[in-house]
């Protein structure tokens, strides 16, 4: 059967034909919906993890029991993975090992673009690139067999256009696989075991050098030779538009360790040899620490395209080497709405944000930021925000900060801001170092029962498992209580009035406070027990007579919900609009009306 897939719907297919058993991943563009899409499949368990190292290791953990396992992770998560990553190297696996890795040249919704190839080469394991979802299908089996016989780790290196784009598959059965031997050898890296495990890892990247240079994946196809083109991932496409028989090609789908015999005997028999490839300059310095030469990222220079960052495009190569303008269909200027980032109407973070900028004009603070849907605090109408990192970091650059303005004898107040997913992920560890070395910022837990930003998949305190069954959730205050922190307040973000009340006193203190804004996400399916416990507003009217067109509304709370009649000079509420009931609290004529609170 043929069918379009994207390259995450392959990835769960490929996983499901080879016969995977297990299958963990922590969420994150554009890595999210393979997780999704294996769970869809009942002969694979699959769970949300907490944070990508957790996924990382419960998949070595399910291969080390014999069976085919996945995790699946964003760019930036394998530096959150990066311990149980390099550290899986020497010792290996018994069982098939697999990590789907989706890098996002152009950094559309990460905080960092790194190119993943260099940590397979960093790492000393496998590591194969597709350029569409077939290939997504069949590298995956393939990987499966290279990892049991060489008892290795092997990454699955995407890219989001690779994700998220659609391509012919064809649709296998599935093939059970028997459990792998569980060799009743210690796999402990104790340094007297050590000569031993890098003996194997050595003969390993030797056999898989060879393997690599007979590889399917990597495969050369000549017309003209003038010219030879070598590419991995989608600018293999790319080129092979833009050049068509113009060209040979060098496709790289191994790529690591580099198939060195295959490429010198290509640079041989072409001319000029070209390296078409996004982000780092990994083949071209392959390349080039063997001495061949060729040309690469100086050419996208040259014609003015910065090539170390975002995505490649046919136009850009159509530029760089023929020196041809695309023509671009001009988009209608009046068809396209304006849509400044904004959080969406109804969504609980507005309130935490309206009092945290109030907060910040008032006190002498510093407020450390994390990632989430709550990152959008950053930017106007709040300003509520002064640094973000990476996940977790809020909370451990609060301590850090506190420390240094009460030794420097400075009396201002750090504040960690967080969401309830990332917390979970990391920003428990930095609460559990901040109490237990007796730290004293002000902690903002953001619980919106959900991870959000991502598209809503499940953390130990939504309440529901990867499949839909309702759990009991884990309860925040309870993890605070345990580090034995004594001033934890539960606010309702809703409310301004109570939010400002324990932002202030905790502001105001010098103590270890720790504030949660619990209300769920106004997109979240609600769990039955959410359903009892939330109440929102039935209504909210806006009584045009009384509404004095002041805008203090719209520009204090930036609520989608909310519009300006230029005409009249009033404010109105439109059909985005659900009722929070925000706006009544800082209207102040009063002219907003909420019903049924
Ligand atoms: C290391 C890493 N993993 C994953 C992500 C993707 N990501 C961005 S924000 C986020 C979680 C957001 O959830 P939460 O903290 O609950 O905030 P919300 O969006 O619900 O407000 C995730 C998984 C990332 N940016 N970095």
């Amino acid at each position: 059967m043929k069918k379009f897939l994207t390259g995450n719907e392959a990835v769960a297919r490929g996983v499901y034909e080879a016969g995977a058993t297990f299958a963990s991943a922590y969420p994150g563009t554009p890595s999210s919906e393979i997780l999704k899409e294996v769970g869809e499949y009942s002969e694979i368990y699959s769970e949300w993890a907490t944070n990508e190292k957790v996924s990382l290791e419960a998949a070595i953990g399910s291969a080390q029991a014999g069976m085919r396992s996945m995790a699946a992770m964003k760019v930036v998560g394998l530096n959150v993975a990066a311990d149980p990553f390099m550290s899986i190297s020497l010792p290996g696996i018994d069982g098939g090992l697999i990590l789907v890795v989706c890098d996002e040249p152009g950094y559309y919704s990460s905080q960092d673009e790194q190119d993943n190839r260099i940590f397979a080469e960093f790492s000393n394991m496998p590591m194969f690139e597709p350029s569409d979802s077939g290939e997504v299908i069949d590298m995956i089996k393939d990987a499966y067999e290279i990892s049991e016989k060489q008892k290795t780790l092997v990454t699955i290196r995407m890219t989001g256009r690779i994700c998220h784009s659609k391509t012919p598959v064809t649709f296998k059965e599935r093939v059970e696989k028997e459990p792998e031997n569980i060799s009743k050898e210690p796999k402990v890296p104790l340094p007297a075991a050590m000569v031993g495990m890098l003996a194997r890892v050595n003969k390993r990247t030797k056999e898989l050098t060879e393997l690599s240079n007979a590889s399917k994946y990597n495969y050369i196809e000549y017309n003209s030779k003038d010219i030879g083109i070598i590419s991995s991932g989608v600018p293999y496409y790319y080129a092979k538009e833009v050049f068509g028989n113009k060209a040979s090609y060098l496709k790289i789908g191994f790529s690591y360790p580099m198939p060195m015999e295959m490429i010198k005997e290509f640079a041989r028999n072409v001319g000029k040899l070209i390296v078409i490839e996004e982000l780092a300059p990994y083949i071209e310095n392959h390349l080039k620490n063997e001495g061949i030469e060729c040309i690469g990222k100086d050419a996208f220079v040259k014609a003015g395209f910065n090539p170390y960052t975002g995505e490649y495009s046919v136009p850009m190569l159509k530029k760089t080497f023929f020196n041809e303008d695309s023509k671009y269909i001009q988009a209608k200027r009046e068809f396209i709405v304006p849509r400044p980032p904004a959080l969406c109407a109804g969504c609980p973070h507005r309130g935490t944000f309206y009092v945290l900028s109030k907060i910040r004009k008032k006190y002498d603070v510093i407020v450390h930021g994390d990632i989430g849907c709550y990152g959008l605090g950053a930017i106007p109408p709040f300003n509520a925000v002064d640094n973000v990192v990476c996940m977790g970091a809020s909370l451990s650059m609060a301590h850090g900060s506190q420390v240094s303005f009460n030794r420097r004898g400075i009396k201002k107040r750090s504040i960690g801001v967080i969401g309830d997913s990332t917390f979970y992920h990391t920003g428990v560890n930095s609460l559990m170092n901040t109490a237990y070395n007796k730290g004293t910022p002000v902690v903002c837990i953001l619980d919106n029962k959900t991870t959000a930003m991502t598209g809503h998949q499940e953390n130990p305190g939504s309440g529901r498992l990867l499949a839909g069954s309702e759990v009991e959730p884990s309860k925040l205050e309870d993890v605070c209580a345990s580090f034995g922190i004594k001033n934890i307040t539960i606010v309702n973000p809703m409310n301004l009035t109570e939010s400002e009340e324990a932002l202030t006193k905790a502001v105001e203190s010098d103590e270890l406070h720790v504030i949660i804004f619990r209300y769920p996400c106004v997109m979240k399916k609600l769990t039955k027990q959410e359903s009892i416990e939330f109440k929102k507003p039935a209504s909210v009217t806006i009584d045009s007579k009384k509404c004095t067109g002041c805008k203090v509304c719209l520009k204090t709370t930036g609520c989608p919900g909310l519009e300006y009649d230029k005409e009249n000079k009033k404010v109105n509420t439109n059909s985005a609009c659900v009722s929070c009931g925000i706006c009544a609290q800082v209207c102040p004529a009063k002219a907003i009306e909420r019903a049924g609170v």
